[in-house]
């Protein structure tokens, strides 16, 4: 901290945090970030110096795309200096996929960056937006023994803290609105905010590193019984390809049929990477516990482990953008760079 007074740098992004409804339509859409600040008075009170940038078009998060990362990537890497934590208001939508992918462009953090949003607009008497947006500060500028208590990219809803790339939202219509279903919550927000400190990344004693090279050429084959053979060879063999997450049953478990394990193959020969991703929200991908995923294993199909899909597409981005061999490719994605996965 540079001086007594703790510095905190919003982003507005958009998000229904800040929308309002269209008097004709009655479609939410996106509002100026004045229009936000000027609902919650309580911004004034706080003992932090607040600074804010603000998207000239906000955007309901479904519009989000890499782009956008790059552009927040590159807004935290211009102002880090100068300000000991960062929170980015964000539609609940893509709030995951944003959170996982900052978590790898932004590498060697020693400060936090604290995602958050809302369910309900701020100009709406019962908005969960007020006390996300508050805590959400009051973490991005806590401090003890002169360094930031939470040195990673974080979600915060409806008083919890989570690890960012461990996120998925699993609730459009409650306040509680995200699941972390395999780590723990970073800290709880009651009469106070509880931290976790066994659970939270330790402040990085390097630089920061700031990756903006991503990939985007990816398919998602989500599995299911009677998935067609036609559908599944056109998706593997899609020109310009680079990886397939296979979302698999159970603990990362694939039909046996000799057709698609054969198409599998024949991807991975021409170095598409086959990443493998568990439909179920808890729990973990382990390659050869059943025989039913003892062939994956055996033709290279790379495991996901306990990744949350969200987390597998930004992951492959970040991974796919570094331009490695498979090999090396392969090593990155089976080991955790972030704490996204449990290995
Ligand atoms: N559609 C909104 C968004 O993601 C949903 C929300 O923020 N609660 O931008």
């Amino acid at each position: 901290m540079a001086n007594s007074k703790p510095s905190v740098l919003l982003i507005y992004t958009g998000g229904t945090i800040g929308m309002m409804q269209d008097a004709r339509s009655g479609e939410l859409r996106p509002f100026n970030f004045k229009a936000l600040t000027q609902q919650i008075p309580e911004l004034e009170k706080f003992d932090i110096k607040l600074s804010s940038i603000s998207f000239k078009h906000p955007i309901d998060s479904s519009n989000m795309h890499p782009g956008v990362w790059i552009e927040l990537a590159n807004i935290i890497k211009d102002n880090y200096r100068k300000h000991d934590g960062f929170v980015i208001l964000h539609g609940s939508d893509t709030m995951s996929y944003t959170a996982s992918a900052l978590s790898f462009m932004l590498e060697n953090l020693d400060k936090p960056v604290i995602l958050t949003g809302s369910q309900l607009p701020i100009g709406i008497i019962r908005t969960d937006g007020k006390e996300n947006l508050i805590t959400a500060i009051e973490i991005a500028a806590a401090h003890k023994n002169k360094k930031p208590i939470v040195a990673e990219v974080c979600v915060y809803f409806e008083y919890k803290l989570y690890r960012g790339n461990r996120t998925y939202k699993y609730n459009s219509a409650h306040f509680d609105a995200f699941k972390s279903p395999n780590y723990p919550a970073l800290a709880e927000a009651g009469v106070d905010i509880q931290y976790n400190p066994s659970a939270l990344l330790k402040p990085s004693k390097k630089a920061l590193s700031v990756h903006t090279q991503l990939e985007n050429d990816i398919a998602v084959l989500k599995l299911f019984p009677g998935i067609s053979k036609k559908i599944t060879l056109a998706i593997l063999s899609t020109p310009g390809i680079k990886a397939v997450i296979i979302e698999t049953f159970g603990a990362g478990n694939a039909s046996t049929e000799e057709w698609f394990i054969s198409a599998l193959k024949a991807a991975i020969d021409k170095g598409v990477i086959i990443y493998n991703v568990t439909q179920c929200s808890e729990g973990k991908v382990i390659q050869g516990m059943y025989e039913t995923s003892s062939a994956l294993k055996r033709i290279g199909v790379v495991s996901g482990f306990d990744i949350t899909f969200e987390s597998a597409i930004a992951k492959l981005m970040y991974v796919l953008g570094k331009k490695l061999s498979f090999a090396k490719s392969r090593v990155l994605l089976e080991t955790s760079l972030r704490g996204e996965i449990s290995v």
